[in-house]
């Protein structure tokens, strides 16, 4: 049979903001994991329109499209276009299980919640000629899933083709999150067995990691066993937490001596109104401060992510949502403009209260107010949120923020991160358009490289990495290349 799995780009990812190398990140995780239940026989096909046109000259026997909010558009079309040409074409992911109705116009089968479980019984029906035309995963579980087809992962195309996941969900229930609604009649938290994650974590070449997971401090027990069966394994790895799996006993540590080195933590608002209202008990009371220099502490570097435009937010949550993160050395900040999620308990609130301003999903991205404010009009938020991303990455912000650790070396990498994320654009391009960005994972690893080891020597690296970044890139940037 011939097979073919696709990511459609997200409509941000062809707006003149999009930054090639935000999409070019990570490899579609997801999709390897459903064709790992292909026949060894069955001609495989797999196309992330991130990083490669997708070729439409093709007849497959049967189409997989993987369905965010701001590619449900793009993804209905390539059903349409395969649907004419033959092809049974079946849709999947978050967006499908927030609306399946809207979805099943545009495909034969629909598919809700997780694949592990629905997409094998559906390859049985698909045989027998039998399928159905909506699959609904109610039992869900990690044990025993087959080994991911990475090798239909185009590795030279990302800069972080280490991507893996080993639970699903997270034991919160944040009323902006997806988590609930695409867990929907099941589990909502569940992870791998230890032993299945650490065959995983083999299977991958080099020394970087990057977790997926929601949130990989999640279960406790789990998160302690693996990190110790870590420790020996000679790995760095970058994963995402909640601020109080930060403060409570110590599996940060655990996780810093497995080899963590960058963390991405939600912090979301400072507002206690705001963390009431949407559910996000974990963060109250929580010190946000105490938690940062707990990670620097361990020589972990922070990805904070915070949310602007909740009920309680005024004009000024932009400059003091900034300062903080500058005051107290976050690496990298990722801000969201409120958004609600259809089939989250944020969008049923606001549909009662009639503040959905559209329902246009391509605007669903985090960077457009799709809903009525409170106490700041629309345009205020917008104009706050960008001028809060330009602030935060001004040089001088990011060396102030970078000159308050205490290492030489956790300076240097502070700058060289959020340097390198920010300000080498036209390097990214270049390395994307030269299919050259799997070469700049040595570097990141050195970057991720442990801060108070051998810190002389490593200092040097680190230095001479970052001379040489610079020099790459004013060759690049410069008129004559
Ligand atoms: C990697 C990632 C990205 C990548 C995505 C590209 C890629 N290559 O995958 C990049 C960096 C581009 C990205 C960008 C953004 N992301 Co993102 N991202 C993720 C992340 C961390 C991991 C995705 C993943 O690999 N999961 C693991 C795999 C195994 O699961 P999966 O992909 O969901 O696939 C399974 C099922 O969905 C299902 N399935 C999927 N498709 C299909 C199809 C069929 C036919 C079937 C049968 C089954 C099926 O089966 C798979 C196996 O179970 C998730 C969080 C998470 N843990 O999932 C957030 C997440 C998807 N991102 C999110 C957000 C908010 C964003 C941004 C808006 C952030 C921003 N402000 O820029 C942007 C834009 C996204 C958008 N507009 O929709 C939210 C999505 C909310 C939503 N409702 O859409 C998530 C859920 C994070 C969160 N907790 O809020 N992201
Ligand atoms: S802690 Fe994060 S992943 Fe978990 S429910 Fe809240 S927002 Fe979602």
């Amino acid at each position: 049979m011939k097979v073919k799995l696709i990511l459609p780009a997200l409509a941000e990812a062809e707006s003149p903001f999009w930054r090639p190398i935000k999409y070019s990140l990570f490899p579609p995780l997801g999709l390897a994991t459903l064709a790992a239940y292909l026949a060894p026989d069955d001609d495989v096909d797999l196309q992330d329109q991130h990083v490669e046109p997708i070729n439409l000259n093709d007849y497959p026997d049967l189409v997989i499209i993987q369905v965010y909010i701001t590619n449900a558009y793009r993804s209905y079309k390539l059903a349409g276009y395969y649907r004419q040409r033959g092809a049974y074409v079946i849709l999947g992911g978050l967006h499908v299980t927030s609306l399946p109705e809207e979805a099943m116009l545009h495909a034969d089968s629909v598919f809700l919640g997780p694949g592990e479980e629905t997409f094998p019984e559906f390859l049985v029906d698909f045989k027998k000629r039998q399928p159905k035309k909506v699959y609904h995963s109610p039992n869900r579980s990690l044990s025993q899933i087959p080994p991911i087809r990475r090798d239909l992962i185009k590795r030279d195309r990302y800069l972080v083709p280490n991507s893996i996941v080993v639970s699903r969900g997270c034991p919160h229930h944040c009323d902006f999150c997806y988590k609930d609604a695409f867990f929907d009649g099941g589990k909502t938290f569940y992870t791998q067995r230890v032993d299945d994650a650490l065959a995983e974590i083999d299977r991958l070449p080099g020394k970087h990691l990057y977790f997926l997971d929601d949130h990989l401090l999640g279960n406790i027990r789990f998160a302690r066993q693996l990190f110790d069966e870590m420790k020996g394994m000679n790995r760095v790895f970058q994963a995402a937490a909640t601020v109080d799996s930060i403060l409570r006993g110590n599996l940060i540590e655990k996780a810093a001596e497995a080899g963590l080195r960058s963390l991405f933590v939600g912090f979301e608002t400072f507002s206690p109104d705001n963390l009431k209202q949407s559910n996000k008990k974990q963060n109250l009371a929580k010190d946000y401060s105490e938690a940062t220099r707990r990670l620097h502490s361990l020589g972990i570097m922070i990805n904070g992510s915070f949310v602007f435009g909740l009920d309680d937010d005024k004009q000024d949550v932009f400059k003091r949502t900034v300062d903080w993160g500058v005051q107290n050395s976050i690496t990298t900040a990722t801000y969201h403009i409120l958004t609600p999620y259809p089939g989250t308990a944020l969008y049923k609130k606001l549909e009662r209260e009639k503040r959905l301003l559209t329902n246009n999903w391509d605007l669903y991205d985090t960077r457009h107010v799709v809903y009525q404010t409170k106490n700041m009009s629309a345009d205020d938020l917008k104009t706050g949120y960008d001028w809060a991303y330009n602030e935060f990455y001004t040089w001088a912000n990011i060396v102030r923020a970078s000159a308050q650790h205490d290492s030489y070396k956790h300076k240097l990498k502070h700058l060289f991160y959020a340097g390198g994320w920010k300000k080498f654009e036209p390097l990214w391009n270049f390395l994307i358009k030269t299919k050259n960005l799997n070469n700049m994972l040595p570097l990141l690893e050195s970057i991720l490289s442990k801060v108070n080891a051998k810190e002389t020597q490593s200092i040097s690296n680190t230095t001479d990495d970052l001379l040489l970044l610079n020099d790459l890139t004013a060759r690049i940037t410069s008129p004559d290349s």
